[in-house]
């Protein structure tokens, strides 16, 4: 069975780009993969996070994935820092990796604004992540697009360390959302949706009530022709809202284009508020359950075990090979 491995930060509450675009397919590939599914809060604090806020980040994100069906049953859930294969990874590969090949990462130049001086932890970001994913013998690393290029560097530096050593780690592909997949913002349809961005209607978290949903969708921009036509470069607004409204639902865009002839914005947009409170709600009843049981704590303590067997299985030959160690 092919392995798969895939991480999301506690940065924040997940929006319904998060899971369209990850944490669908987390479900999906658990059938017939063995999977292991991280919350990286080592990479959230590559920026300033309030220690309380972020504990209770990382046990609402671990929560959310049990919440959309991530069944420990069938997949390893924990925490990165739980697991100190991560750190020490890291540092291997980051003395395997170049200042000009992390420069060029464009996360890492939006996020430092780039400014002359950024934090260390910010420019190195690629590498830990590389860790997350070799450290496991992944195969398979599911993914949005925006992340196509650290999946690369992944990539190359585990081929880097394969030419040059004894064959040390599996080489991973990436498994990249299909571009429909990719949501955007409500309030401007030409950034994607954030966990990060200021505007809270800018996103449909997936704890929303029904109220700020409402609020939110009636808000998004559109355009001024008012037809209810799927035209991504001309009409983002809509366009996003229908993709949002066709995979909520499982109709397709041809039938939504057919279903709404000849309405309007406002009609088409209260049906959508209707299907996302629909579609939102057994994950919240669900979400309530797990967050506040020892079911919780007991869930990611027991993956934090059983991947620090993978993890230090991997260590004891990545020391071997490097010569690291008594
Ligand atoms: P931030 O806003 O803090 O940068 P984020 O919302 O982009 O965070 P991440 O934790 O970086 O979320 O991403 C988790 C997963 O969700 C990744 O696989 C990412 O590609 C995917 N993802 C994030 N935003 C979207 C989106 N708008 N549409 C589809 N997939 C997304
Ligand atoms: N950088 C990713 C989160 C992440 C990740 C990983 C994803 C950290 N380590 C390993 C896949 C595999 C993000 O911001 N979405």
């Amino acid at each position: 069975m092919k392995r798969v491995f895939s991480g999301v930060q506690p940065t924040g509450n997940l929006h319904l780009g998060n899971y369209l675009g990850a944490l669908k397919q987390f479900v999906e590939l658990q059938e017939d993969h063995e999977c292991i599914y991280c919350i990286v809060d080592m990479h959230a604090i590559t920026v300033p996070q309030d220690p309380k806020v972020l504990k209770t980040h990382i046990l609402d994100v671990a929560s959310l994935y049990l919440a959309v069906g991530v069944d420990p049953k069938k997949s390893i859930v924990f925490v990165q820092s739980d697991v100190p294969g991560h750190a020490e990874l890291s540092w291997v590969l980051t003395c395997c990796s170049y200042t000009g090949e992390l420069s060029r990462m464009t996360q890492f130049k939006s996020k430092s604004h780039n400014k002359e001086s950024a934090p260390t932890g910010l420019f190195s970001y690629p590498v830990l992540m590389a860790a997350d994913i070799l450290l496991y013998d992944t195969d398979v690393v599911p993914v949005g697009t925006d992340q196509k290029q650290h999946i690369e560097l992944c990539r190359d530096l585990a081929t880097r360390v394969n030419n040059t050593r004894k064959k040390t780690f599996v080489v991973p592909e990436g498994r990249y959302l299909k571009e429909g997949a990719r949501i955007m913002a409500l309030d401007d349809p030409t950034q994607k949706m954030s966990k990060s961005a200021e505007n809270i209607h800018s996103r449909i978290s997936l704890l929303d009530d029904p109220a700020k949903i409402k609020k939110s969708i009636m808000k998004a921009t559109t355009d001024s022709e008012g037809v209810i036509r799927f035209d991504q470069e001309n009409k983002p607004g809509i366009s996003n809202l229908m993709n949002i409204y066709s995979v909520l639902s499982g109709k397709s865009i041809a039938e939504l284009e057919k279903e709404y002839d000849g309405r309007g914005y406002g009609d088409f947009k209260k049906d959508l508020v209707e299907v996302t409170v629909e579609a939102l709600a057994p994950i919240k009843e669900r979400f309530d359950e797990i967050r506040y049981s020892d079911d919780l704590i007991r869930i990611l303590k027991d993956g934090a075990a059983r991947a620090n067997v993978i993890a230090e299985k991997t260590m004891a030959r990545v020391k071997e090979n490097f010569g690291l160690g008594l």
